[in-house]
C-alpha cells in the first residue's frame, strides 16, 4: 500500500516537474515547418541586452536577448539575406493564452529596426513574474505595448508570398 502510494506520488511529481520544464521552452517554426525547441538555459547563455522604457507611465528597465538571436538559434537568418520574397516573411508569436501578435520578419532584424526588440526575461533585475514570463516581447519602436507579448511560448515564420 505505502510502496504503490509512493509510486504515485513520485509518478505525480515527474509530470508536475516536466510540465513546469515545459512552459521554460519556446518552439520556433520556420517556412517549412520544421520545429526547434529553444530551452530558457540556451536563453540565459546568450548576450544579454538591455531595453530602458516606459512602461504604465513608469521607467522600466527589461533585460534579454536580441529577438534576430534567438532566431539565429533556430536556423533564422537575417541579414543580406533579407531582400526578395523574404521580405513577405511575417512572424506570428504565440503565447500560453491564446493571444498572438504579429512583426514582420525585418522588424526583427537589427538592420532595419531602430530599436531592436528583444526577448525579455528579465525586468528591473528580477526574472519576469509567471503571468508575464518566463519571456516576453519588448519592442521598444512600438509606442502602444500591445504587440509586447508576455509569456511566449511560440514564434513561427510565415511566407506571405
Ligand atoms: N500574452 C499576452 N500578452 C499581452 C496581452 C495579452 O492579452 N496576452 N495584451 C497586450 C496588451 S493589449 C497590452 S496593452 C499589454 C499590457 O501589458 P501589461 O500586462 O504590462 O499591462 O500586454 C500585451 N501583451
Ligand atoms: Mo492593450
Amino acid at each position: 500500500m505505502i510502496k504503490r502510494h509512493s509510486i504515485l506520488w513520485t509518478l505525480c511529481c515527474v509530470l508536475v516537474a516536466s510540465a513546469a520544464l515545459d512552459a521554460q521552452e519556446l518552439k520556433v517554426i520556420n517556412t517549412e515547418g520544421r520545429v526547434t525547441t529553444i530551452t530558457a538555459s540556451q536563453i540565459t547563455s546568450l548576450p544579454h541586452v538591455t531595453a530602458d522604457v516606459i512602461d504604465h507611465n513608469t521607467p522600466a528597465k527589461f533585460e534579454g536577448v536580441p529577438l534576430s538571436a534567438v532566431l539565429a538559434l533556430a536556423g533564422i537568418q537575417l541579414g543580406d539575406t533579407m531582400r526578395g520574397p523574404r521580405l513577405t516573411e511575417v512572424l506570428l508569436v504565440g503565447a500560453a493564452d491564446g493571444y498572438h501578435v504579429a512583426y514582420a520578419l525585418a522588424e526583427t532584424d537589427p538592420a532595419f529596426a531602430v530599436h531592436e526588440i528583444i526577448l525579455a526575461d528579465k525586468r528591473d533585475g528580477k526574472p519576469l513574474a509567471p503571468k508575464e514570463g518566463p519571456f516576453r516581447i519588448v519592442a521598444p519602436g512600438d509606442k502602444r505595448p500591445a504587440r509586447w507579448i508576455r509569456q511566449v511560448t511560440e514564434m513561427k515564420i510565415i511566407a506571405a508570398q
